[in-house]
């Protein structure tokens, strides 16, 4: 009897072993992504969600609040699926989400053409923002990758890499766009961050 049952366990055993690896490689791409947005206080500011479109496209949606008031700040997907508040720069600056690293680029492109550069965010005078584009410039999976990616919104408005040649950069001694503007739109520090997930449902 207790024969029968030892192998009756080490086959659903066996069977559970070679189902669960067939389950996980079949498991489909997520149909979206999406971040939950911290302040550097650590109060939750809000939400954004990438979701594929049977149309084509994917709609990113965001609906936040606690910004200051009236102004328009840069938004991007970052390279790094870290948000630590606490992250100081090699001097030891407090520099929060810097932790999430530079604009994420997987083309090598300049700013604005990085695959995740949004829209700027239009927030209202309540300290709201919400918005909803679509873009087909990647899927929600991809920004699944090893290291993750993650969402930041930023102190300063998006210039989009837009320098007119007439301007001169300081201190690159150059006209137009410099290094600094190339990588990063001139956005400047980061107000809140959220490491990208899968959707939840
Ligand atoms: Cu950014």
């Amino acid at each position: 009897m207790q024969l029968r049952l030892i192998l009756v366990l080490g086959l659903i055993a066996a069977a559970t072993a070679l189902l669960v690896p067939v389950a996980l490689a079949q498991r489909p791409a997520p149909r979206g992504t999406e971040a939950i947005l911290i302040g550097a206080d650590g109060r939750t500011l809000g939400r954004v969600t990438m979701e594929r479109r049977a149309s084509g496209g994917v709609e990113v949606r965001y609906r936040v609040r606690g910004l200051p008031p009236g102004d328009y700040k840069a938004t991007h997907v970052h390279e790094v699926g870290t948000c630590d508040r606490a992250f100081r720069t090699a001097d030891g600056t407090p520099a929060p989400f810097t932790s999430a690293g530079g604009h994420w680029n997987p083309t090598g492109d300049s700013h604005s053409s990085h695959l995740g550069d949004f829209p700027p965010l239009q927030v209202s005078l309540g300290g709201t923002a919400e918005t909803t584009f679509v873009t087909d410039r990647f899927q929600p999976s991809q920004l699944l990758d090893a290291n993750g990616s993650a969402v930041v919104i930023h102190a300063n408005r998006d210039n989009q890499g837009n320098v007119p040649g007439r301007y001169r950069s300081e201190p690159a001694d150059q006209n137009g766009p410099d290094a600094a503007t190339l990588a990063t739109g001139d956005a400047g520090g980061r107000l809140a961050c959220g490491v990208v997930r899968p959707i939840r449902r």
